[in-house]
């Protein structure tokens, strides 16, 4: 979803710093004026390339403010808000540092009075550079891992309407999105779920539509949940503008209906202003006697109109309104 590159390590910034300052040779008229020259550039050169390499790290990372609440929510949940703007800020700090030392060190060699002291000043230079940027090292190791967590959220388009397929494990939920969507949908992943979660797609008058699995999010009554787990499923609320509740009620999937209807009530008191529509499943297996809408995700049977009722809701959701 977001591009950010790869995080160094402090010792492997300074490397790359130091290394690129040591190809630096500078000509001058008389031997102090190229060793002068010679040092300022190395300095100059060690500064700038950490102040890039920092300075590049801090802007990649997507200020929170300006995200879409759900990965704000995903975030937060999974790598921490707070902390992660704690350990940009110092590494941003790192770089002013840097940059202040280096044009302090530039200057004291502009002025030294012989090789020596130019020598002193810039290898002083480099030892409080080093110190400085060693003492970010936590920080970024924990943004190269806050790195890796982001490159796994699933790229999901915040910007068109959204349903979300929930409903306890082996209902037919996946077949659903499947049968829903034109094409293959493609595959994602949570961060804080194992199961692949698969993301389709559909048309109707010319507006898109995304249906989203939910594989061991919302399979499990809320008050079993931890914090985590819990903050995990309340991020979907910024995303569904629709929610399709799956009931099987052959109870072939290994739950009851009571157990069913217990998950689906648990939901409702969470997502409530969240449109839900509540359909029952595998009606090739059993047909219950209820109004609920009833299909067979294996038979294609019921799907048109679980498309109408959903493209229905969504049409007067106000999410919605507000995206068109
Ligand atoms: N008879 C019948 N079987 C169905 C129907 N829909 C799904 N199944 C079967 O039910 C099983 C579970 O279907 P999935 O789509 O994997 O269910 P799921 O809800 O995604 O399951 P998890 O991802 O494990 O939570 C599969 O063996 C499907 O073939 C249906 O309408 N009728
Ligand atoms: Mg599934």
């Amino acid at each position: 979803m977001l591009k950010i590159p790869t995080i160094l390590t402090a010792d492997e910034v300074l490397d790359k710093a130091f290394r690129k300052a040591s190809k630096t040779d500078y000509q001058g008229l008389t031997r102090i004026d190229t060793v002068r020259e010679t040092n300022i550039s190395k300095v100059r050169s060690a500064s700038d390339v950490i102040a890039s390499t920092l300075g590049k790290y801090v802007k990649a990372f997507p200020s929170i403010e300006r995200l879409s609440p759900f990965y704000a929510a995903l975030i937060d949940v999974t790598i921490g808000k707070d902390k992660l703007k704690k350990s940009l800020g110092a590494i941003d700090w790192c770089r002013g540092a840097v940059a202040r030392i280096s044009r302090d060190a530039i200057r004291s060699i502009a002025k030294a009075r012989s090789i020596d002291a130019i020598d002193t000043s810039r290898r002083a230079a480099y030892g409080r550079i080093s110190s400085i940027v060693k003492q970010i090292d936590k920080e970024l190791k924990f943004v190269a891992i806050a790195r890796n967590t982001i490159r796994k959220f699933p790229t999901v388009d915040v910007s068109i309407p959204t349903i979300v397929i929930a409903g306890a494990p082996n209902v037919g939920k996946s077949q659903i999105v499947g049968q829903i969507s034109t094409g293959k949908p493609r595959v994602a992943v949570y961060p804080f779920t194992t199961q692949e979660i698969s993301l389709g797609v559909f048309e109707r008058k010319y507006l898109r539509y995304q249906v989203i699995d939910t594989p061991g999010l919302l399979d499990r009554p809320l008050e079993e949940r931890n914090t985590m787990e819990l903050r995990a499923v309340l991020a979907l609320k910024h995303l569904a503008d629709a929610i399709v509740f799956v009931i099987d009620p052959s109870e072939t999937c290994g739950y009851t209906l009571e157990q069913q209807e217990h998950l689906l009530e648990s939901l409702r008191g969470e997502f409530g202003s969240t449109p839900m529509i509540v359909v029952e499943n595998k009606a090739d297996l059993v047909r219950s006697k209820s109004d609920r809408l009833k299909m067979s995700a294996v038979a294609g049977e019921g799907l048109p109109e679980l498309i109408g009722e959903l493209v229905g809701r969504l049409a007067g959701s106000q999410k919605h309104q507000q995206r068109l």
